[in-house]
């Protein structure tokens, strides 16, 4: 596919390509240790996990989340200096932080069908074309083909306007081999593939949103505090230990990273770090012209 670039590539390079098309692969972007590691940690919630949702998330689909809880090995992939580089270049000219918004694996199971096409996005009333609002990863944890449902993407798509329907022909493939990861962001129009292959198609996604949003993940109830605790000062604020805009998500006027550290006088808790008064313009560069009712659109298009 198009935008596959080594796991040596300059993230330049990378976030150029995501701006332009949307989307970019960067192949084995971490080594084969983390990946069977991040496998490991995984398996015993994957044999348990349920399947037979919905028709959106697949009835052969295995689904589940809070990896933060299930994996320390996840924490690598978060944290993957590329895609924050991309996170970076996409969301922090709208927001002052962006957060972790979601976590989970998307295990398809042989026989499971093609998800319709759709944005990320449109879980927010904001009409196309808008600002990426998040971005996606998904990780590669079995290899990613056309045959076994590797994410499907209309490359270009973030900056169309709900109207355009894609063709058959406009619609590529993931494909990508264990540690690879595809990023994306939420304003392209993708889903998982079908999987017409004899073995399944297992993937950790990782998504991170503007810091004004709402996470669609709830990490403070996903992650117990005695857990997130211990965790990393960089993951913590991805998950939103840290104020989300000039004063978003404080507790009792406590910073939240602060309050997770038992701080509880206000005296003690300093609500605007001159890092934030410094970034906080990046809120009054972003306007949204209007929004739209019947903002989520599918869009079904058979490539097989
Ligand atoms: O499984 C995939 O490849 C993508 C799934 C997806 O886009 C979603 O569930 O939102
Ligand atoms: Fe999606």
């Amino acid at each position: 596919m198009n935008n596959s670039f080594a796991g040596d590539t300059s993230p330049e390079a990378v976030v150029g390509a995501v701006a332009r098309d949307g989307y970019a692969v960067v192949r084995d972007a971490v080594d084969p240790e983390t990946v069977a590691a991040v496998s490991t940690d995984l398996a015993p919630f994957l044999e348990d996990a349920h399947k037979g949702h919905e028709e959106f998330f697949g009835k052969l689909t295995k689904r589940f989340g809070a990896l933060l809880v299930k994996s320390t090995a996840v924490q690598s992939l978060l944290v993957h200096p590329t895609v924050l580089a991309v996170a970076d270049h996409a969301l922090l000219p709208h927001c002052v932080r962006y957060h972790l918004h979601y976590t989970g694996v998307m295990h398809l199971e042989p026989g499971e069908t093609r998800q319709v096409l759709h944005r990320d996005t449109s879980i927010y009333p904001i009409a196309n074309p808008c600002p990426p609002m998040t971005v996606a990863t998904m990780w590669a944890v079995s290899d990613f083909t056309r045959q076994n449902g590797g994410t499907r993407l209309v490359p270009g798509s973030h900056l169309w306007s709900n109207e355009r329907v894609p063709e058959p022909a406009e619609v590529v493939a993931t494909e990508m081999t264990p540690g690879s990861v595809l990023i994306y962001t939420g304003n392209v129009i993708h889903g998982g593939g079908a999987n017409h292959a004899d073995q399944p198609r297992t993937g950790v996604a990782l998504h991170y949103n503007l810091g004004w949003l709402r996470q669609e993940e709830n990490q403070y109830l996903a992650v117990p505090q005695e857990i997130a605790r211990q965790l990393p000062d960089q993951v913590q604020e991805l998950m939103g230990y840290a104020l989300g805009s000039s004063s978003l998500g404080f507790v009792d006027h406590i910073e939240p990273k602060d309050y997770l550290h038992g701080v509880r006088d206000q005296a003690k808790s300093n609500l605007g770090p001159p890092e934030l008064r410094q970034r906080v313009d990046a809120l009054n560069r972003l306007h949204f012209s209007h929004t739209e009712k019947g903002n989520l659109r599918y869009y079904d298009i058979d490539t097989d």
